[in-house]
């Protein structure tokens, strides 16, 4: 944090939200406009990809909706096709994966005639990590697109290698709204039809919301400092990751109590893991599970110093946003909250079981612990009743059962943050990870169990695509926070372990979310 602490400037929002309010109705006009389905489709690509969705979500949907129906236009254009198909079923519709039947030849492979066309290529692929299970055809889809991606040949401009480069580097559906939008707004500016009044509104937001988001980190920041949790020697300091992973979440700026008690709640999270992990010894996280369990303090005092003095912090931190809760929303979410830890604190003392004890769970029953004790159900609960005004016990019980795109969406994160750090947390004496609970119960070589794992994420992508056509007792932001974190931790490990270990690329975007803004003309 300290080294980032210079960076926090005065927050600009009260200028740029007198100029945003103005752009925003022409913004919204032109999206309203009348004008060829492509070319619809195409602005609303454009907006959303500048990270405008969320300023327009009634004028996005009433095209969409236009454009359900009117399927005539562009049969034999596999741009067009994709692109609608992305677009359509990012919000909800059900669009047949048969549309894609007619690029294919006698033979059933994907025509010939395609490998030329770059901008239908691109959109395919785009298009193909919406796909479900069991379609095969967008399997193929996904398979032919990044073969000939790869291998594309001939003169092509510098932005569409740009382009390619990017997409091949991440799928725009894994991809978090912030960090896209970053790049998309550069990228925009140089299209021949691009909109100047669409790309200044996009740069204004962008950096109206990462004022928002400076203020707020700074605010965490202090916090921090003032629970003296920066001082434990044996645990990672790392509050400004912390609030990244709940800004990709939710970025929009009216759920900042969700980003601040968010960020504290994570905080802990990694705090408390590595006590589980190495530093505390077995009996010690017995006792702190059994105190988390009872929620009760009395005794701590059998605890060592340290370790009491995070239990103490976990009491207060949950007990204070309990009463922000109560006080805000009328709903005493003390004992959900208190029983979503215990369940992170018992499947992370399993795994230290299972360490101490030389246990080797298959993966199935390792995953089954571990998309719990990663915390997501933890972090995903707490995004429910933060960002929800009316608090319903429906909701809550539904959680707690861990529904598919909750459980998909832990699934990302565990298996992301496995294949990033899992080789250091060996070396550190750990439990086995997805990899090694693989290669130890299939005898696979570890570059085998990895591919293994990778093609999980996939899989584990489209049963979330599934979950996000269901009807569920809550609603945004919560539903969209499932895929987010999914996201936030394809962002994080990408490289490696970019949470524990923060490497350039964390800081780049650590420094161009929080920091940079855009220059404005
Ligand atoms: C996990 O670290 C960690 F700290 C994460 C993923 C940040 C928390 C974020 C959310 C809960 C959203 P580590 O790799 O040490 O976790 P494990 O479970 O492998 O010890
Ligand atoms: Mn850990
Ligand atoms: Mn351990
Ligand atoms: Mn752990
Ligand atoms: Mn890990």
């Amino acid at each position: 944090m300290s080294e980032l602490g210079g960076y926090f400037v005065v927050a600009l929002e009260e200028k740029y939200m007198r100029e945003a309010y103005n752009m925003k109705d022409e913004v919204k006009g032109l999206i309203n406009g009348v004008m060829y389905p492509l070319a619809k489709l195409e602005l609303i690509d454009a907006v959303q990809r500048l990270g405008l969705k969320y300023h327009f979500e009634g004028e996005i949907k009433q095209s969409l909706d236009d454009l359900i129906h009117n399927d005539a236009w562009f049969s034999d254009d596999l741009h067009a096709t994709a692109l609608r198909f992305r677009l359509l079923r990012q919000h909800g519709y059900d669009v047949p994966k048969d549309v894609f039947e007619s690029f294919k030849d006698e033979t059933g492979n994907f025509k010939t005639s395609l490998f030329e066309d770059v901008k239908g290529l691109l959109s395919l692929y785009e298009a193909s990590f919406f796909g479900l299970d069991g379609e095969t055809i967008i399997d193929e889809a996904k398979i032919f697109t990044t073969a000939n991606l790869k291998n594309i040949k001939g003169d092509m401009s510098p932005s569409v290698v740009r382009k390619v480069g990017h997409a091949l580097d991440m799928p725009l559906h894994w991809r978090l709204t912030r960090v896209e939008a970053r790049w998309f707004i550069e990228t925009y500016e140089q299209e021949q039809n691009m909109s100047p009044i669409l790309l200044e509104f996009a740069k204004l937001d962008y950096n109206m919301v990462q004022s928002v988001h400076q203020k707020e980190v700074g605010n965490l920041a202090r916090w921090w400092v003032d629970m003296g949790l920066d001082k434990m020697s044996f645990a990672r300091d790392r509050l400004v990751e912390h609030y990244l992973w709940c800004s990709g979440m939710v970025f929009e700026p009216k759920f900042g109590a969700f980003r601040d008690m968010g960020t504290k709640i994570i905080s802990l999270i990694t705090t408390i893991d590595d006590i589980y992990d190495v530093y505390g010894a077995l009996h010690e996280i017995e006792l702190f599970t059994d105190f988390v369990d009872r929620w009760d303090v009395n005794g701590i005092d059998k605890l060592p110093h340290n370790i009491r003095t995070c239990l103490l912090a976990l009491f207060n931190t949950v007990n204070e946003i309990g009463y922000w809760t109560l006080k805000n929303r009328g709903f005493n979410i003390i004992p959900y909250l208190s029983k979503a830890w215990a369940d992170v604190l018992k499947a992370c003392l399993k795994e230290a079981k299972w360490y101490h004890s030389g246990y080797k769970p298959t993966l199935g029953e390792y995953l089954d612990n571990a998309v719990v004790s990663i915390g997501a159900p933890l972090a995903l609960f707490t995004s429910y009743f933060l960002t929800t005004e009316n608090i319903n016990e429906e909701a809550l019980h539904y959680i707690d059962k861990l529904p598919s795109i909750m459980r998909c969406s832990s699934m990302l994160l565990r298996l992301t943050n496995d294949l990033g750090t899992s080789s250091d947390e060996l070396a550190r004496g750990d439990n086995l990870k997805a990899v090694q609970c693989y290669m130890n119960e299939t005898g696979a070589s570890e570059e085998v169990a990895r591919d293994y794992i990778n093609n999980l994420v996939h899989e584990t992508w489209k049963t979330m695509n599934k979950g996000m056509f269901e009807s569920y007792p809550f609603s945004e932001p919560f539903l969209s926070a499932n895929p987010n974190l999914g996201r936030t931790a394809q962002c994080f490990y990408q490289y490696g372990d970019g949470h524990g270990i923060p490497h350039n690329w964390t800081k780049d975007h650590l420094i161009s979310l929080l920091v940079q803004p855009i220059p404005l003309k």
